[in-house]
């Protein structure tokens, strides 16, 4: 029996989210490479919004080359890159683009970094991905048809843990750039610490829900990242079945976004503790 029109529509954009996936997929892992080849040689360092914000030809590099193969390959595509890469769209999508996610843990040499990239239409995350080399992981989110892990062993379907309860829950998050910020976050720590079980700092928002989606940590908070940080693993937390919430909504380059993930209802203890803070 045919398709209906309606159903017709819905094959197409799978099969569409499906090929954007794929052409996200191939562009992290050339990205991951060119970063993997230039670990160790620190060139083009520079400070962007203060001091301790750091930007080096890798970085560049990265997002230059995602550029190009995006371009490429989807011209009417928009672009919005954490390091400047900028383009509006005439078909509809935006490509979001972090194209190296814990960039101080690239230049201390830790291992803990990421390409991310996510791709979204009015609606929200079409498809995303979390490439994180060292560790040979490469997370996938497609709306609607769940979130995957790639390792060296398999490729297996994400479903998130269930909730432990608020004061058993190991929470992740990380810390802005500006002085003032970082402040305004050790109150809202201050307050959440002695609630939790433990903090975890990683370093890379991307790597931090992927690790929620995973279970290896129960929950993530942040304030002050930006659309890139968080586009491709919101939707991998969200396609494993946890919730999350990144405010205000509307991505837009300069607005500085807070986040929160976790298995439902670990959730939303964790956003009423963030909230009672009164620092959130
Ligand atoms: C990083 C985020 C991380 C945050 C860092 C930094 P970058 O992104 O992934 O969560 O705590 O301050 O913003 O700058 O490495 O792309």
């Amino acid at each position: 029996m045919a398709d209906t029109p309606a159903q017709d529509t819905v094959r197409r954009a799978a099969g569409d989210a499906a090929a954007l996936l794929d052409l996200a997929r191939a562009v992290a892992a050339e990205a991951a490479e060119e970063l993997l080849r230039r670990v160790g040689r620190v060139e083009g360092l520079a400070a962007k919004s203060t001091a301790t914000d750091p930007v080096t030809d890798a970085d560049r590099a990265s997002e230059a080359l995602i550029a190009a193969r995006l371009t490429a390959a989807r011209p009417d595509d928009g672009l919005l890159g954490e390091e400047g890469a900028s383009r509006p769209s005439r078909s509809g999508l935006t490509w979001v683009v972090d194209p190296l996610d814990g960039t101080v843990n690239y230049l201390y040499g830790l291992g803990r970094w990421s390409v991310s990239i996510a791709v979204r239409d009015d609606a929200g995350t079409v498809a995303g991905v979390v490439h994180e080399p060292l560790a040979g992981r490469v997370f996938t989110a497609v709306r609607g048809a769940g979130a995957r892990l790639t390792d060296a062993h398999a490729t297996r379907e994400l479903r998130i843990p269930p909730a432990r309860p608020l004061e058993a829950a190991l929470i992740a998050t990380g810390f802005g750039y500006s002085a003032e910020r970082r402040a305004e976050q050790a109150r809202t720590l201050q307050t959440l610490l002695p609630e939790v079980r433990d903090i975890r700092r990683m370093g890379t928002a991307a790597v931090d829900l992927c690790s929620v989606a995973l279970g290896e940590v129960d929950g993530y908070y942040e304030r002050g990242i930006k659309w890139w940080d968080v586009a491709a693993g919101v939707l991998v937390v969200t396609e494993a079945g946890g919730q999350a919430l990144v405010e205000p909504d509307p991505f837009t380059a300069g607005r500085e976004l807070r986040a929160v993930a976790a298995a439902p209802a670990l959730y939303r203890r964790l956003r009423r503790a963030l909230v009672a803070s009164g620092t959130w």
